[in-house]
């Protein structure tokens, strides 16, 4: 056996579980074994643990790609690294809340099913990207058009979308007098658990009418506030991680020291005591959702496009730009805050500041290029609510169409230099072809904006949006990124 984070000792400082993991079951079946859930569910799961005698654990699931990760989970006795990178100073946990792992590739369909139906599972949970909820990033609402949506409905027993698994294994726990189980989204989608019950519940009556009325009745669909920026990991990433634990991690990650969740108190049949580990549960999450979609996500988007096309390969090398610094500020605080109705003693500024220094961790790689994909799942939902504020207030929005008309000139597939932009989006062919006939001319702009998929008509044909978006579109040909952000 090969030496690995399982069988060898580790360097001085790196914290280790410290708890009996074989007393962990696997309560909660978790979909999405990516970055994020790595550095944020399973972390706060595993610190219950060493300050409880919580037993709750999970069974990881990849059901598109990261076979490989399942893998060398498996080979290292499902622990893995968080290195938690600050500014100044690093701190490494090894983390032991993951008692098994399963991939449909190599384990089958039919094995994930199973798990989800056992007596112990309790929440299955989800980090599955915007895109995996196949709905219409415009209205939320479940997109029949989709190509795993017409397939699982199709064959249901071998299902691919996350929907389908799901549905199938609260059929067989419905079948078996079994209790249900708590969806819990832990994606970044507005109302995300709402998303997840209209989708689900859809889904499951266009298979069974019944079915459909049974998960309404007796599933609940808690909606999550998640935060952590925890960047893709890279060769470098994993080199140094190697090299604070004493031996290699392929399935180490690293992140910021920041971390929140905040959740609805509403789950079917128990839940870990994540308060514990400093998560919040409260009755109503929604507006926390939309501040940190709005401040949060709608500002690394901005920065995301503006700094790709001016050149900026990571977040944190926009912020050593004054230009960058201000405009990402004023969105968050001219555009996204007066949008937002949060509970009294907020104090949005606040947040607009830490967020800020939070953006410069200058120990962070976080790549532009990672946050500008998949733009047509995102846009709506950190800037659609704001830009309606907006146009209802009479109120200036010209960060917003400017971070919008960023997100066309870039999803047009060249760079001001005239390089490729390898553009990943679910509606990538779509897009493709609008920019295609059009080239970088401003005539672009109504076309995309006619894209209802991602603009409803209220915001993509009314004439104040065209005529800013377009503004700012031809301030980006004519000047570039950094000459329109630093005018802003
Ligand atoms: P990742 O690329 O490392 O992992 C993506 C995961 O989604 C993989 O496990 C993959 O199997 C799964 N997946 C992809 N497409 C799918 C589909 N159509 N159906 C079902 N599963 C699918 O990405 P990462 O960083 O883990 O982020 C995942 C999501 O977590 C984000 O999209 C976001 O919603 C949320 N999030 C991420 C944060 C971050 O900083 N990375 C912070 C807060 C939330
Ligand atoms: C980012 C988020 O990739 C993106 O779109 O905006 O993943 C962001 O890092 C997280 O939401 C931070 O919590």
């Amino acid at each position: 056996m090969t030496n690995n984070i399982s069988n060898t000792e580790l360097n001085s400082g790196v914290a280790l579980p410290g708890y009996d993991r074989s007393r962990l079951k696997s309560k909660i079946v978790h979909l999405g074994f990516g970055a994020f859930h790595r550095a944020h569910q399973a972390l706060f799961t595993n610190e219950l643990a060493q300050k409880t005698d919580s037993d709750w654990g999970y069974c990881e699931v990849n059901l598109f790609g990261g076979e490989e990760l399942i893998e060398q989970l498996r080979e290292q006795d499902h622990l893995y690294t968080v290195a938690e990178k600050g500014a100044e100073k690093n701190d490494v946990k090894v983390i032991g809340s993951v008692c098994e792992s399963l991939h449909p590739t190599f384990d089958g369909e039919e094995a994930v099913i199973e798990k989800m139906a056992e007596p112990q599972v309790a929440i299955v949970s989800m980090t599955i990207t915007e895109k995996g909820y196949c709905a219409d990033p415009a209205t939320g609402k479940l997109d029949k058009e989709n190509a795993l949506v017409k397939a699982d409905l199709a064959n249901p027993t071998q299902p691919k979308s996350a929907l389908g698994y799901i549905v199938q294994a609260l059929k067989l726990r419905r079948e078996r007098g079994l209790t249900p189980f708590t969806v819990m989204s832990c994606d970044n989608v507005q109302e995300n658990g709402h998303v997840a019950k209209a989708a689900i519940l859809e889904f499951a009556r266009l298979l069974d009418a019944e079915l459909g009325e049974w998960i309404e009745q007796n599933v609940t669909f808690p909606c999550t506030m998640v935060d952590r920026i925890v960047p893709a990991a890279t060769e470098e990433t994993l080199a140094e991680i190697s090299e604070l634990l004493g031996c290699d991690d392929p399935c180490g990650i690293a992140c910021e020291p920041f971390r929140q969740w905040v959740i609805e108190d509403n789950f079917v049949a128990g839940r870990p005591d994540w308060n514990v580990a400093g998560a919040e549960f409260v009755a109503d999450v929604v507006p926390y959702e939309e501040m940190k979609l709005r401040m949060l996500n709608g500002s690394h988007s901005f920065l995301a496009y503006l700094g790709y096309l001016g050149g900026y390969a990571h977040i944190s090398d926009t912020m050593t730009d004054e230009g960058y610094r201000k405009a990402a500020f004023d969105m968050m605080m001219k555009a996204q805050a007066p949008s937002l109705d949060m509970p009294e003693g907020t104090d949005l500024e606040a947040y607009a500041r830490l967020l800020i220094d939070r953006f410069t961790n200058p120990s962070l790689k976080h790549q532009t290029w990672q946050i500008a994909m998949d733009g047509s799942q995102k846009i709506p939902q950190r800037m659609g609510g704001s830009l309606k504020f907006h146009l209802e207030q009479g109120s200036n929005f010209s960060w917003l169409a400017t971070a919008i008309a960023g997100w066309m000139r870039y999803v047009a597939g060249v760079d001001e230099q005239g390089n490729e932009i390898n553009v990943l989006d679910p509606m990538v062919e779509t897009l493709r072809k609008i920019c295609d006939e059009h080239g970088l001319n401003v005539s672009v702009v109504p076309a995309l904006l006619s894209v209802e998929a991602i603009f409803p008509p209220e915001l993509g044909q009314n004439p104040q949006v065209i005529d800013a978006v377009s503004t700012a579109y031809q301030s980006l040909i004519d000047n570039g990124a950094r000459a329109t952000v630093a005018a802003l």
